[in-house]
């Protein structure tokens, strides 16, 4: 079933990117304490070339987070992310004024300024509960929404993650999450989903839901993968230094590609994407089974 799914065309989201095909999503963390980028792009000079290199290496959104949510992070304020943010926003637009850019922000306030400065989609890795008004400014706004499950918030996420059964929490908590935001007004065709890999999820559990992805995307959202650099692949190959873990974040890709994933949000955007062009060329191959 997962064989064909990902050789059919993957589900949209409100019509973001031309074609049927998977989508890579630069991740720009405008921030000083990213847990593999941190303080790189801080400056919204450098961030804006990140992000054109970025498009021109063939990532189809830009999603921009002024706030860290690696385990162990503190909050920021919506003054200073907004001030994070909203100029790499304008500046990107200036010199690509075609790219479609996401907020990794749950805060209404947030994503209001953001959206007026010409974001196209909202990146909440509360799934609606961080703030009560995000659902309808994303209403109002008729903009796609990723919704993220996380258990836990991130100062503490990763200190005993516990499930019964990681995979059928995750699907029930994202086919609620969902329920709620179509109650609020957010159209289906809007909303994508994401288990939230390495929020509040240990190695097993971050295993588990990679394994059982179809059971995420047979919701029937398209499904939005956020593995890159992340720890579990360090514990996996043993390569301690964050940015380092590119050939294990696209052995993700693929995998999670394979099972019907649409949305791959990735740092290294080139090795991303031509690992994903191969694995399209090959699952719509023309060829008889055998
Ligand atoms: N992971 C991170 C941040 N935002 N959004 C979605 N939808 N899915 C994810 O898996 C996800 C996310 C954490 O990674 P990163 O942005 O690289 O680091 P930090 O949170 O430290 O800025």
């Amino acid at each position: 079933m997962s064989r064909t799914r990902a050789a059919r065309n993957t589900p949209r989201a409100g019509n973001l990117t031309q074609g049927p095909g998977p989508v890579v999503v630069g991740i720009l963390n405008v921030t000083p304490d990213s847990f593999s980028d941190g303080g790189d792009f801080f400056d919204p000079e450098a961030a804006a070339e990140h992000a054109v290199a970025m498009l021109d290496e063939g990532a189809g959104i830009l999603d921009l987070g002024g706030e860290s949510t690696r385990p162990g992070s503190d909050p920021v304020s919506q003054e200073e992310e907004i001030q994070r943010v909203v100029p790499v926003i304008e500046r990107i637009l200036t010199e690509r004024p075609g790219a479609v850019i996401s907020v990794d922000t749950y805060r209404a306030g947030t994503a209001t300024v953001a959206l007026e400065a010409g974001a196209r989609l909202m990146n909440d890795v509360t799934a609606l509960r961080g703030d009560p008004r995000m659902a309808s400014v994303v209403k109002e706004a008729a903009c796609p929404v990723i919704l993220v499950h996380m258990q836990g918030e991130p100062k503490t996420m990763q200190e005993e993650p516990h499930y019964e059964d990681v995979v059928r929490e995750v699907r029930d908590f994202l086919a609620q999450r969902a329920e709620y935001a179509i109650a609020a007004g957010v159209g289906p065709e809007n909303i994508i989903v994401d288990p939230g890999i390495g929020f509040g999820k240990n190695l097993e559990h971050n295993l588990a839901l990679l394994q059982n992805l179809d059971y995420v995307v047979n919701l029937g959202f398209p499904v939005l993968i956020g593995a890159s650099r992340k720890r579990f692949i360090g514990e996996i190959t043993e390569v301690k230094v964050a940015r380092e873990r590119v050939f294990g974040t696209v052995a993700t890709t693929v995998l999670a590609y394979r099972q019907g994933a649409t949305f791959f949000r990735v740092h290294d955007v080139r090795a991303n994407r031509e690992a994903l062009a191969v694995a399209e060329a090959v699952l719509r191959a023309r060829t008889f089974r055998r």
